[in-house]
């Protein structure tokens, strides 16, 4: 049986590649934060088979701890603060989980695996957000990074950090390079999730209006569920390397905004959003779109849920939420 430790299991990602792990066989341990985590229930509801271990991406030794309980074959680095919109009020916290914490997991693979520096594969959770004012369209994994984030420079320090643990010490280590990927668990402060729950509550009556900040921006969007699959395809190659994952489909929050309302059969959406300074970003990313050709050519991979599929499936989802929040849970 095949063993898998998951660090960031409490988030959508995790979720999702612990059912599919846990589908395949695997044994699979999680890591969780800090004294009386409130998703602790949520996780051991969704998914029991996962033993749960408590560490820290910033206390190396907890994640020494760590390896050496759960004994695995896969490493997968899922953890982050991921909300890059707070990244800029706490950059040096950011920069310790996102980035510094990516370089605590490398050591404690490298350490645990000192005798044979690929018995660990290593799976790092890399970004779009890295592209950030894009170089290339559409990005590719030899695109300049140029990040225009605290998140976004911390994942980029996390992505080089990588790919120097697997060229010094011949660790397999993959970066996926991962496009925005959203699902009905997908957290309520990102823009898909933000609009699909106020939509479905302005539909039912519940509230009249939505603010947001840049309507404009462009951001190619996936399904996290596909995205996981492509994390677990890259560990099953020969050797490390680094991968875009993405549909090749770039849109607006706009037009998120106008397919989220016509599920509901609204079309003079404009009336119920409203633009908040709050809401702007100090440096945005205006354009995101990969090329997932090597992805599709040397994993196999393709994603299975497009654009409309992606709103239809989260707008579900929340109307079901909001008709009886009292008993349905994402
Ligand atoms: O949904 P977002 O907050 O996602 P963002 O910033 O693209 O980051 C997500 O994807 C990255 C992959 O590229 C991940 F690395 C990262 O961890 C995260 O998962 O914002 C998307 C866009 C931005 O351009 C933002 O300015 O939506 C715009 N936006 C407009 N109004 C808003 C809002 N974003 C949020 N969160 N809230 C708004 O009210």
């Amino acid at each position: 049986m095949p063993r898998a430790l998951i660090t960031g299991i409490t988030g959508q990602d995790g979720l999702y590649l612990s059912e599919l792990l846990l589908a395949k066989g695997y044994e699979v341990f999680g890591l969780i934060r800090g004294q009386n985590n409130p998703k602790r229930e949520l996780v051991q509801e969704t998914v029991p088979g996962v033993t749960l271990l408590t560490g820290d991406l910033t206390d190396l030794s907890s994640l020494m701890r760590a390896m050496e309980s759960s004994e695995p074959d896969e490493v997968y680095n899922l953890g982050a603060i991921s909300f890059v919109a707070y990244s800029w009020e706490n950059a040096m916290l950011t920069t310790d989980v996102t980035g510094k914490g990516v370089l605590n997991m490398l050591e404690a693979v490298r350490l645990y695996s000192h005798d044979d520096p690929a018995k660990v594969r290593f799976y790092q959770a890399s970004s779009s957000e890295m592209f950030g004012k894009v170089q290339d369209v559409p990005q590719r994994e030899n695109t300049l990074l140029w990040p225009r984030s605290p998140y976004g420079v911390a994942k980029v320090f996390g992505h080089y950090m990588t790919i120097n643990y697997r060229e010094s010490y011949g660790m397999h280590a993959s970066s996926g390079i991962l496009f925005n990927h959203e699902s009905p668990r997908r957290g309520p402060e990102f823009v898909t999730r933000k609009i699909s729950i106020a939509v479905a509550r302005i539909a039912l009556g519940l509230q009249d209006s939505l603010s947001l900040g840049n309507l404009d921006a462009r951001r190619d969007w996936g399904f996290a569920g596909d995205y996981v699959d492509a994390m677990w395809r890259m560990m099953q190659q020969p050797e490390g390397d680094d991968y875009v994952v993405a549909t090749g489909q770039t849109h607006s929050i706009r037009e998120f905004l106008d397919l989220s309302f016509a599920h509901v059969n609204i079309d003079d959406w404009e009336k119920h959003v409203t633009q908040d300074p709050r809401f702007f970003r100090p440096a945005e990313v205006d354009l995101l779109i990969g090329d997932p050709t090597k992805a599709k050519e040397q994993l196999g991979w393709t994603p299975t849920v497009d654009f409309p599929g992606l709103v239809t499936m989260m707008m579900e989802n929340d109307l079901r939420i909001q008709e009886r929040p009292q008993v349905a849970r994402s």
